[in-house]
This record gives C-alpha cells, sequence and structure tokens, in this order.
C-alpha cells in the first residue's frame, strides 16, 4: 500500500527500510507517523515486512512478544493499547554474551515468559497449551529517538524488540481437560508473583506479575487474539513475552542484571 503527505509518496517496504537502516546504521530515527498517517494496520504490515527480511536472512521465529500489558509501561511510553512482537532467534541473550555495541539505545525489563507445548489458534483454553514459565528479561532498542513513538510507529518498529533472556523453565504437566497444572507441586501460582530486577546487586524495580493486565494468562489470551487477527497460529515450541512487569531501565555495558522471583529463580545478564 502508498502513503501520501503533502506530495510526498511511500510504500510500506521504504518504511520497513527506514526502520531496518536505522537499526543496522545504529542511527535513531524520527517518528514515522510525522512523515505519513500510518494506521495500525498499516504498522503491522511494516513489523511483518522486516520480519520476512530477517527471515530471508536465515532467522528462525522463536516466539512473540507483547507489550503495554501493564499500566506501568503504558504510563512510561505514554500508549494505552496492548500489541505484540515477533522474536526471533538472532534476539536470544545467552547470559554472559551481551554486547551492546550493536545497540542504539538499550533498556531491560522483567518479563514473565510462557512457553508453548501445542499450537494455539484460539483464545479459549490458553492454559493448557502452556509446558513451562520462566522469569526473563527483554532487551529493549527503540529505533526512534529518544523511544519518542505513537501507537503505529512502535508497532512498525516491532515494538522495540532487540533480546531477551530466560532463567530455568519450570515445567507444567498438562492434564487432559483440567488445563496446565503445576508437576508434581513445584510450580506456584503465576498469578501475583513478586518480580525485582537488580543492577549489579541492588534492586533497582520491583514489582508482581500481577501487573501483567491483572492476570499474566490474560496476555497469552491477548497473544491468541492477535494471532488470530493476523490470520496466524501461537506454535510449539515458541515462547511468548507477558510483557513488562515494571517500567524499563536504561542499559550501560558492563553491568550484571538480575530477574528474580523467589518460586522461579533468576535469569541473568552480564553486558559488555
Ligand atoms: C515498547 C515495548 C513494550 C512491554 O513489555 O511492554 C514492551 C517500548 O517500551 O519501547 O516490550
Ligand atoms: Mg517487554
Amino acid at each position: 500500500m502508498r502513503w501520501k503527505q503533502g506530495e510526498v509518496f511511500t510504500t510500506e517496504a521504504e518504511l520497513a527500510s527506514i526502520l531496518e537502516q536505522a537499526a543496522l546504521n545504529r542511527t535513531a530515527v524520527g517518528k514515522l507517523t510525522d512523515l505519513f498517517p500510518i494506521d495500525v494496520q498499516a504498522a503491522y504490515r511494516v513489523q511483518r515486512e522486516n520480519i520476512r527480511r530477517r527471515r530471508s536472512r536465515g532467522e528462525r521465529i522463536v516466539g512473540v512478544k507483547m507489550g503495554f500489558t501493564s499500566t506501568a509501561k503504558m504510563a512510561q511510553m505514554g500508549v494505552d493499547d496492548v500489541i505484540w512482537g515477533i522474536l526471533t532467534d538472532a534476539m536470544t541473550m545467552s547470559e554472559d554474551a551481551c554486547d551492546l555495541g550493536g545497540l542504539i539505545q538499550p533498556k531491560v525489563e522483567p518479563e514473565l515468559v510462557f512457553r508453548l507445548g501445542r499450537r494455539v489458534d484460539s483464545a479459549d483454553d490458553v492454559e493448557s497449551a502452556v509446558d513451562a514459565v520462566a522469569v526473563g528479561f527483554e532487551i529493549l532498542d527503540s529505533r526512534f529517538e529518544g523511544y519518542n513513538f505513537t501507537l503505529p510507529d512502535v508497532i512498525a518498529d516491532n515494538a522495540s524488540a532487540a533480546g531477551f533472556g530466560t532463567g530455568p523453565w519450570h515445567e507444567l504437566s498438562a492434564v487432559p481437560g483440567a488445563g496446565a497444572v503445576p508437576g508434581a507441586g513445584a510450580v506456584p501460582d503465576i498469578s501475583d508473583l513478586s518480580v525485582t530486577l537488580s543492577v549489579n546487586g541492588e534492586v533497582a524495580q520491583s514489582g508482581s506479575t500481577k501487573a501483567i493486565l491483572g492476570d499474566p494468562w490474560e496476555s497469552l489470551r491477548s497473544a491468541a487474539r492477535l494471532a488470530t487477527q493476523s490470520g496466524l497460529a501461537l506454535e510449539p515450541g515458541w515462547i511468548v513475552l507477558a510483557g513488562g512487569i515494571t517500567e524499563a531501565i536504561p542499559l550501560t555495558p558492563g553491568t550484571r542484571i538480575t530477574v528474580t522471583a523467589a518460586e522461579l529463580g533468576t535469569a541473568e545478564l552480564r553486558t559488555r
């Protein structure tokens, strides 16, 4: 589709290129919506175009990330709707190998992460599709100057996705007809877990998984609904980042970040 502003035309492929180049050149850009009046649907097409390009470069989709599922995040970023972005294997951050050198203005936030044991193609009965949960972190890196964006902008920018990592997985054993239940009583109810984000051992942010839409399972239902709207399904083995539990904080080289939920353990990240 073509977009017009004054006498200037653009295509969604060109808008995708602006964001792709911003990331590759490590140079933030101004809002796309300052240039063209794109809406949410167009923004998702721009997002998908850049994912298509990543796949053609050999990257593999490993899951999705939900955005703005907590009021802390909505207030911090000044937006008010749940969105999603797509995660690829190239965004996986291992504990000791997070080089921030390729990023523009990285931030980190604590996340709760679901892992799917089967395909999800409806928002009904999402619980039984989850085979494990973990605490995790997300690294954001908006391609827009100063994280200054509107909802269509941030959607086009793949919800600022840059990286993610998870702590130990806690398997859930699915009981047919009864939804996912904790395996051998080892996994607690995930609806109200205290989570902290620490920088070099000092707590910088703390919150509860309840901050995620009042119940993290709601985030997974939203993911299923967004998938349906886009004609997609959430695939077995995919992970779903349920959405930042607290505000995100700037990430600098040479720091050790830990995200901890007493019941789920710790996800750790060392930056350089
Ligand atoms: C957009 C990403 C939002 C979340 O968890 O709410 C997000 C941003 O804050 O730049 O990942
Ligand atoms: Mg997030």
